[in-house]
């Protein structure tokens, strides 16, 4: 298994529309093994193919503590069942450092493929919910930083790129 590189904001490969994946096969589940280790690693709870750099529908999420329920979900459809929108305070491994809140409805069904290729559905609530709606975002090209204000994306974009610069 290896670690791999998260592409953080504003780097412009963050918005790329990933593709379905048409076949899960032995490259696609040692993506999956190394995207878990990235995830652990940081730590994190959610990681989408997009921010490694691969573009290709696939999540992989952990909300427990102990690393217990890793869940992976391949070519996700996501229905945002109805109920109260809650704000959630969000980060991201993109964005390292910055939390703000979201708005969400926290509860979702979703049909996705699991590791062996096997199409299967389930219903979240709360966090899991929420994480599985940031992931898919993901998939889609967009970021939390994408919902809070123009001046809070702005200095939160300055602070990093000002980061990478001192990195370089
Ligand atoms: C998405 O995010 C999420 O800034 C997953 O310095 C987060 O795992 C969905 C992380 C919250 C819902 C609620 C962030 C690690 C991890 C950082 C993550 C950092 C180190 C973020
Ligand atoms: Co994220």
């Amino acid at each position: 298994m290896s670690k791999l590189q998260i592409l953080e904001f504003p780097d412009p490969r963050l918005r790329t529309v990933a593709k379905p994946v048409t076949l899960v096969d032995a490259e696609i589940r040692e993506l999956v093994d190394n995207m878990f280790e990235t995830m652990y690693d940081a730590p994190g709870i959610g990681l989408a193919a997009t921010q490694v750099n691969v573009h290709k529908r696939i999540i992989v999420i952990d909300v427990t503590e102990d690393k217990s329920e890793p869940l992976v979900f391949i070519n996700p459809e996501v229905t945002v069942l109805d109920g109260d929108a809650e704000d959630y305070q969000e980060g991201c491994l993109s964005v390292p450092g910055f939390y703000e809140n979201v708005t969400r409805i926290p509860h979702v069904r979703i049909k996705a493929m699991d590791k062996r290729g096997q199409a299967f559905e389930m219903e979240a609530r709360g966090l899991l919910a929420v994480c599985i709606q940031h992931e898919l975002d993901h998939l889609n090209g967009k970021l939390f930083v994408d919902y809070i204000s123009p001046i809070k994306r702005t200095r939160i974009r300055k602070k990093l790129e000002k980061q990478h610069k001192m990195r370089a």
